[in-house]
């Protein structure tokens, strides 16, 4: 008998050991690197010309880049607590600048998950809303939620008050005006290295905690705040875009904004930033800079993760919170639901898999079902996102024939299909629509709405909008 229990006991902790260990192999950490206010058409491996983005483009090089993904609320707040908590705006509610624990209650957020799964879940800087710059000046948390993390960590950083060469761009014709903080296009080029910055600080610590956990399951969130305003980044970011002069504007078209509803002219324009040509090419010279100082803060985390040995068993995913306007149509930054503001970069890179592009239609939403079933997790049912992850088998699956983003500071709501862009202003379409035809007119020049010969396509996208809206608040919430 004795012997009997030994030779159980034994094969037990054989088949422990066996099945713990292929446990332990599954179990792939996940990277997630969001930028802030971050339009793909800013980044070399997304088109871009003049502004150089190595370490992004390597990434996407070594994964599969997606060229039609939307984020699903046109500025932070909404579309963090979004991709986060795994609903949409109007599901939660949450349109403006909160976190969204009270309305989920005990729901788990994507991080969360995997924190109650024994990961260890942590986040370095923005990850749920925080306010750039005033909540970075401060290191405070912002709208973040404590329950999303096993520890988190803030990187203070001086931003527009960074020692340099600074000017203020927006509605300062005459230049009197000093470097100023809040929501403002500030340009400041910088004394000193990476590391005086918010986003330098983030990269360090990410590469302190990707070495310091290398041997437990992981799920780190690494928020980058550049290149949201203020544009700042050390000198060495800025010959490339320097004289300003030589920066190129986006094409416009005469009296482009005759056919578009007050509602869908952006919050911010040319005309009321006060921006002349000269302002408008440094505030792209200005951009540019602070994308290529991000994307040098994403090489140094990526290669921490190579020097930790785990670029074969790490997820990592690459994305913005939403787009921005860098002149189309005289806008300029987000809210917007035209393609520059509501399209996102994002790069998915999975161990063992192709490098791939996709242009199927996806949403910043489908990120937390999708790195949880890869992950071997089991999705929550509230989940509103669909699962992704054939499509980085076979870049050509599709799993959904439209978008849906929301610009609630507008009553805006945007239905992008492959074909079409459809984009109404209040529910009942009182404040206007705008139909695009993206095939004939991917800039977006010409609204169709009006049209005779598309009012079936109107009344068919008007239609298909009021459903998925009723289907975004039929849901598991009080
Ligand atoms: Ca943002």
């Amino acid at each position: 008998m004795t012997n009997y229990l030994r030779i159980v006991l034994a094969t037990c902790g054989l088949w422990c050991a066996l099945a713990c260990g292929a446990a332990a192999a599954e179990r792939m950490n996940v990277l997630f690197i969001i930028s802030d206010d971050l339009t793909a058409t800013a980044l070399s491996c997304y088109g871009n010309q003049v502004c150089q983005t190595p370490h992004i483009d390597a990434l996407a090089a070594s994964g599969t880049r997606f060229t039609r993904a939307y984020c699903q609320g046109t500025y932070c707040g909404p579309s963090r607590a979004s991709l986060m908590s795994g609903y949409y705006p109007h599901a939660t509610g949450v349109l403006g600048y909160k976190n969204p624990r009270p309305q989920i209650g005990d729901r788990q957020t994507w991080s969360q998950l995997f924190k109650d799964n024994q990961y260890y879940a942590a986040r370095v800087s923005k990850i749920f809303h925080m306010g750039v710059p005033g909540g970075i000046e401060a290191g405070t948390d912002g709208a973040d939620d404590p329950r999303s993390w096993s520890e988190r960590f803030n990187s203070p950083g001086p931003e527009w008050k960074a020692a340099g060469d600074g000017e203020t761009l927006e509605n300062n014709p005459r230049g009197t005006k000093p470097v100023v903080g809040g929501n403002t296009f500030v340009v400041v080029e910088a004394d000193g290295g990476d590391e005086v910055h918010s986003d330098g600080k983030t990269a360090a610590k990410a590469c302190e905690l990707i070495a310091e956990h290398r041997d437990e399951p992981f799920w780190l969130g690494v928020g980058f705040v550049r290149p949201h305003v203020p544009f700042v980044a050390p000198r060495s970011y800025y010959p490339p875009f320097k004289p300003y002069a030589q920066m190129q504007l986006p094409e416009r078209v005469e009296n482009d904004w005759d056919d578009i509803p007050t509602a869908g002219i952006n919050y911010k324009t040319s005309k009321n930033m006060k921006m002349d040509l000269r302002r408008q090419r440094k505030a792209i010279g200005g951009y540019y800079a602070s994308v290529a100082f991000m994307d040098a803060q994403v090489g140094k985390v990526m290669a921490s993760l190579k020097d930790a040995g785990l670029e074969d068993n790490t997820i990592v995913i690459f994305t913005s919170d939403h787009g921005y306007h860098l002149g189309e149509h005289d806008f300029w930054a987000k809210v917007s639901l035209r393609d520059e503001s509501a399209a996102v970069p994002l790069i998915i890179r999975v161990p063992g898999k192709q490098p791939a592009v996709c242009d199927s239609l996806v949403e910043l939403l489908d990120l937390y079902p999708t790195v949880a079933s890869l992950c071997g997790l089991d999705v929550p049912s509230h989940v509103q996102g669909e699962d992704i992850s054939a499509m980085l088998d076979d870049p050509t699956v599709s799993v959904r024939d439209a978008a849906f983003s929301v610009a609630p500071m507008r009553k805006g709501f945007l239905l992008r299909e492959q074909r079409w862009a459809y984009i109404q202003y209040k529910e009942d379409a009182s404040g206007g629509i705008e139909l695009f035809d993206c095939d004939a007119d991917p800039k977006q020049f010409t609204n169709l709405a009006d049209k005779t010969e598309h009012q079936d396509t109107v009344k068919r996208l008007q239609a298909k909008l009021a459903a998925k809206l009723a289907q975004v608040r039929n849901n598991d919430l009080p």
